[in-house]
């Protein structure tokens, strides 16, 4: 969703393919022709060059906006939070999402690392918006749109947004920035 929202705010023109990971869509071997790690996203350019992985994309296309700043520090400090997304925030906040929301897994059946890992993540974040509007800078950055995607959708995984008010308040300022509906 986060490269479908940014493309959507740029104005670029697209084909979206719905792809069917639960049906094993993305080992096709069509698809792994295209992307040989298996994972949607994945965006196939006019000229056949295919591009994986959410915050690589996002970085190609938001090149040249001010969502990408110019300037090494501020660029490093985007780049900070994107890497800490995949490492630290996504393979718990996201992955207690995909198995109590897809697998339908019960919350006492989730893995109790998953939770105190998201809600450290979350905590951090908090603390974060807490101090800044945004995470990098004065104003919205691919950092923001890279951290909101499964941020705002925690509670589908079992994390409680009530106590962080923060958090709260910066999805909604960065769902109007990137026109997120
Ligand atoms: N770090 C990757 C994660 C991509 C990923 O995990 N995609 C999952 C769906 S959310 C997928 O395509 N899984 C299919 C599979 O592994 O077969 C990114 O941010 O793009």
């Amino acid at each position: 969703m986060k490269v479908k929202w940014l493309l959507d705010s740029l104005g670029h023109d697209y084909r979206w393919v719905e792809t069917d990971v639960m049906a094993g869509a993305t080992r096709s071997p069509d698809f792994l022709a295209r992307n040989p790690a298996g994972q949607v996203p994945a965006v196939v350019l006019d000229d056949g060059r295919t591009l994986a992985q959410s915050n690589a994309i996002i970085g190609f296309f938001g090149e040249g906006t001010p969502w990408l700043p110019t300037d090494p520090w501020a660029r490093a400090k985007v780049y900070e939070w994107l890497f800490w997304e995949q490492y630290s925030h996504e393979p718990y906040i996201a992955v207690a999402r995909f198995q109590r929301a897809l697998l339908g897994k019960p919350a006492d059946e989730i893995e109790p690392r998953l939770m105190e890992r998201g809600r450290a993540a979350l905590e951090r974040m908090e603390a974060a918006l807490t101090a800044a509007e945004w995470l990098v800078g004065d104003g919205p950055t691919l950092a923001d749109l890279a951290l909101v995607a499964y941020t705002r959708t925690a509670p589908d995984g079992g994390f409680d947004l009530a106590p962080f008010p923060a958090i709260r308040a910066w999805i909604g300022r960065v769902e109007a920035a990137f026109g997120i509906g």
